[in-house]
């Protein structure tokens, strides 16, 4: 069994696609371990965004996700990081619909910043998320 963490971008929330996108994972196989809806003030999201500082989307990245509210949780399955990001699709929602096209960003993204969710990376990557968003009573 593995945990990831998948956020809930923004632009999704907004479209109201959340419902669509949690009860995907679920029918996918995942369990969902932790929930919860909150805003990125500008320091959290940069901390959270640490690694990509010095990437040229670093500025746009965060002023997007403190834009409004985003839904986080915490999924368990086996291989569950990998399974998500296929799940989700390519970064480029435009790219995702080309060649993924039944993924999470093919259907509710918009481009390479605006692409509806975020999910850890690699095992590294969970393990600096997931306390990040969620203390250890908030996971079932
Ligand atoms: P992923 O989210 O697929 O792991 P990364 O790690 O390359 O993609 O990028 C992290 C986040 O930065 C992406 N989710 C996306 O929102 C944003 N991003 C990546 N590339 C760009 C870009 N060229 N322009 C704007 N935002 C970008």
């Amino acid at each position: 069994m593995e945990r990831t963490l998948i956020i809930i971008k923004p632009d999704a929330v907004e479209k109201k696609a959340t419902g669509k996108i949690l009860d995907r994972f679920l029918q996918e196989g995942l369990e969902i371990k932790a929930l919860k809806k909150f805003k990125f003030n500008r320091q959290q999201a940069e901390r959270f965004y640490i690694v990509h500082k010095d990437r040229p989307f670093y500025k746009e990245l965060v002023e997007f996700m403190t834009s409004g509210p985003v839904v986080a949780a915490v999924l368990e399955g086996d291989d569950a990081i990998k399974r998500v990001r296929e799940i989700i699709g390519p970064t480029d929602s435009e790219e995702a619909r080309r060649t993924a096209p039944n993924s999470i960003r093919a259907l509710f993204g918009t481009d390479k910043g605006k692409n509806a969710i975020h999910a850890s990376d690699s095992p590294e990557s969970a393990n600096y998320e997931i306390p990040f968003v969620f203390s250890q009573l908030e996971i079932f």
